[in-house]
C-alpha cells in the first residue's frame, strides 16, 4: 500500500486540473482511482447518456438531487460486501476510511464537503466518453486524423470474442479500399454501440421474424434506433467484415449475437480478488494504469 502522505501528493493534483476532455491525460500517472471506482466508471462509460442519470439516482439514496461523498462512498461498501459474502472474508474496511482518491476529490473537493449535482456528473461522464474514444481512435489510428478501413475493423474486433474471429479477418483483408473514417464517423459508431439495446429493439420492430436486413434497412434502423447516422463507408465496412454467408445482408447472429459481447467488454472483469487484492490494485491503478486496462480486452486490471 502507498503510505498515505504518498496518496495525499498524487491525489492534490487533481485540485489544479479543470473539468475537460483531457482530465484523465492531463493527469497522467499523478492520479489515483480505487478498483470500485474503476469498475463503476467503467460500467457506466458503455451506457447511453440516460445511463448516466440511472447511475446517478441509484448513487442519489436520498434523492434530494445531488449526491454527497457518504453517499458515494456507499457504493464502494456495496462491492466490498458483495466480495466479502463471496469470500467467505472478514470485515478489514476499517483500513480503507479515510483514504481519498483523485475522484473523490474532483467530486466532493478536497475537504469532501462538496455536493456533486447532475449536470456536473453527467459533463463528467461526457467527457469521459469522449476522452475515451480520443484515446482509442488514436491508439487504432497510429496518431493519424483519419482511420484506414482495416484500422477500424481491427478496433471493432478487438474486443469481440467470436468463433468466427478468422472469417472476419479474411473479410477485413478482401475490405476494396475506401475513404478513411474521420473521427466523427468513428464517434458516431460509438455512440451507436452504446445504444445497441435499442437498436436491437428496432430491428426487431422493423424485421419480421427476424429476418437479416440489407444495408438501407440498417441505416434506417440506426438513425430510428440513436437518431444520427452512420456514414456509408462505416456501414459498409461493417456489412463487409460480419456477413459470414456473403448473401449482402446482416442477420441477427450475424451482427448482433456477435457485438453484444463487445457492451461487456471491461466489464469482464473478474471481481476476485479479497483486500489485500484490492488495495494492491488501488495502489496500481494510477490514472496510466487505467488507460492500460481499457485497452486489454477484458483482462483484470490487477
Ligand atoms: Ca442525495
Ligand atoms: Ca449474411
Amino acid at each position: 500500500m502507498l503510505p498515505p502522505l504518498d496518496i495525499d501528493s498524487l491525489v492534490a493534483q487533481v485540485t489544479t486540473v479543470k473539468q475537460s476532455t483531457n482530465l484523465f491525460r492531463d493527469l497522467g500517472d499523478n492520479g489515483l482511482i480505487s478498483y470500485t471506482e474503476y469498475l463503476f466508471l467503467l460500467g457506466i462509460l458503455t451506457k447511453p447518456h440516460t445511463g448516466f442519470h440511472v447511475a446517478f439516482s441509484m448513487l442519489d439514496t436520498d434523492g434530494n438531487q445531488q449526491v454527497e461523498k457518504k453517499e458515494f462512498l456507499v457504493l464502494q461498501s456495496i462491492i466490498r460486501q458483495k466480495k466479502e459474502v463471496k469470500l467467505g472474508a472478514h470485515s478489514t474496511s476499517k483500513s480503507s476510511k479515510g483514504m481519498s482518491t483523485t475522484l473523490l476529490v474532483h467530486f466532493f473537493g478536497r475537504g469532501g464537503d462538496r455536493k456533486l449535482q447532475y449536470k456536473d456528473f453527467y459533463r463528467f461522464m461526457e467527457d469521459l466518453q469522449t476522452e475515451v474514444q480520443e484515446i482509442e481512435f488514436t491508439e487504432f489510428s497510429r496518431g493519424m486524423k483519419t482511420m484506414r478501413r482495416e484500422e477500424f475493423a481491427a478496433w471493432l474486433l478487438h474486443f469481440t470474442e467470436e468463433q468466427n474471429r478468422n472469417t472476419y479477418w479474411k473479410n477485413v483483408r478482401k475490405l476494396p479500399p475506401g475513404e478513411s473514417i474521420s473521427f466523427q464517423e468513428f464517434r458516431a459508431f460509438c455512440h451507436f454501440m452504446n445504444h445497441l439495446e435499442d437498436f436491437a429493439f428496432t430491428m426487431n420492430m422493423f424485421t419480421a421474424a427476424n429476418r437479416p436486413v440489407g444495408i438501407g434497412q440498417f441505416k434506417r434502423a440506426v438513425k430510428v434506433a440513436t437518431g444520427q447516422e452512420l456514414s456509408d463507408n462505416v456501414l459498409d465496412t461493417v456489412f463487409r467484415i460480419f456477413d459470414v454467408d456473403g448473401d449482402g445482408c446482416l442477420s441477427k447472429q450475424e451482427f448482433l449475437g456477435v457485438i453484444m459481447t463487445r457492451l461487456h467488454r471491461g466489464l469482464k472483469v473478474p471481481i476476485k480478488h479479497g483486500f489485500k487484492g484490492y488495495f494492491k490494485c488501488v495502489k496500481k491503478e494510477t490514472i496510466v494504469g487505467v488507460h492500460e486496462a481499457w485497452k486489454q480486452t477484458g483482462r483484470s486490471p490487477c
